[in-house]
């Protein structure tokens, strides 16, 4: 950790500390603060100045080597949920469960940037976390190897709420859905999603921007997308999250999951040499009441 200290540490504004066994670092500016950890390149913390946090991350998330923190915006990638073909592979793929090199920082009083990066076999990853008004993430997939190659990704976004039973999502009215649940592809339903039962779907061909609007906490968040085709839409509500070791069983009513993502038939495909980039831009904005 001296090494990183002297390396990128700026006093009062990029800090770095042990979570646990984890090491993470500590962003202040003069808008906002956050938390990013080396291990899976993981933003856990985003609170713009002056409101209340914008992401969820579990009171009994597990800060260790080899599990996959509960909470924030875990990266999936290069594949989504299950492995297609070998039952022994983590879920949500390889990298956020790895250890990412920080490449890069860049601060002024109103945005820090971090730039990190990791490999898989087939190919080159880079992840840019910018905490400043607004928290943008960037994944940067390049294919590394001398063959076409495809992937999945997702952006696995876990945002904090008053009560998930009280919020609407909107921004998807228009678009059909795959209930992971049964599984059952439906029609577009015409009107905002609301939580009423464990929620498990994959909407796609969208890039459509996404709105929780949460009356309890007099706030909307704004999801704008860029690069990806697939929206998941989650939460695990009571029996999923008893199951769930590194979750309150009472605390799936204060999340959902909005997904960025390019997932199934919008999985990527990159040739040789190729990149491609999938980002989002969380924003908070606050009721006028
Ligand atoms: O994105 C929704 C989902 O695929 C759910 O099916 C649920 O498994 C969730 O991800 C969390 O997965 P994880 O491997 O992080 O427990």
């Amino acid at each position: 950790m001296r090494e990183l200290e002297a390396k990128f540490g700026v006093d009062g504004a990029i800090e770095f500390e042990m979570c646990d066994e984890l090491v993470c670092c500590n962003i202040q500016n003069d808008v906002c603060s956050g938390r990013i950890f080396l291990h899976g390149a993981h933003v856990s913390q985003f609170q713009p100045t002056g409101k209340r946090p914008l992401l969820f991350t579990s009171e009994q998330a597990i800060f260790r080597d080899g599990t996959a923190i509960r909470g924030g915006i875990p990266i999936c990638f290069p594949w989504f949920g299950s492995h297609a073909t070998d039952s022994s592979l983590p879920s949500h793929g390889l990298v956020r469960q790895k250890s990412w090199e920080l490449k890069s920082v860049e601060v002024d009083s109103r945005k820090s940037i971090l730039e990190l990066a990791t490999t898989t076999e087939l190919f080159d990853v880079r992840y840019m976390a910018e905490f400043g008004e607004q928290l943008k993430v960037t994944l940067h997939v390049s294919n590394s190897s001398d063959k076409p190659q495809s992937f999945e990704a997702a952006l696995h976004s876990y945002f904090q709420l008053s009560n998930v039973k009280d919020v609407l999502v909107t921004g998807l009215e228009s678009v059909g859905y795959l209930d992971q649940l049964e599984p059952k592809e439906h029609p577009p339903s015409g009107h905002p999603i609301e939580f009423t039962e464990e929620t498990d779907r994959i909407y796609q061909s969208t890039g459509n921007t996404i709105t929780i609007i949460d009356e309890g906490l007099g706030r909307e968040i704004v999801i704008e997308k860029s690069n990806s085709q697939s929206t998941v839409v989650w939460n695990p509500w009571i029996a999923k999250s008893s199951r769930m070791s590194d979750f309150d069983d009472d605390q799936w009513q204060n999340m959902c999951c909005i997904e960025t993502a390019n997932i199934g038939s919008e999985a990527i495909k990159l040739e040789p040499g190729y990149a491609i980039e999938m980002g989002a831009t969380h924003s908070i904005t606050e009721s006028s009441s």
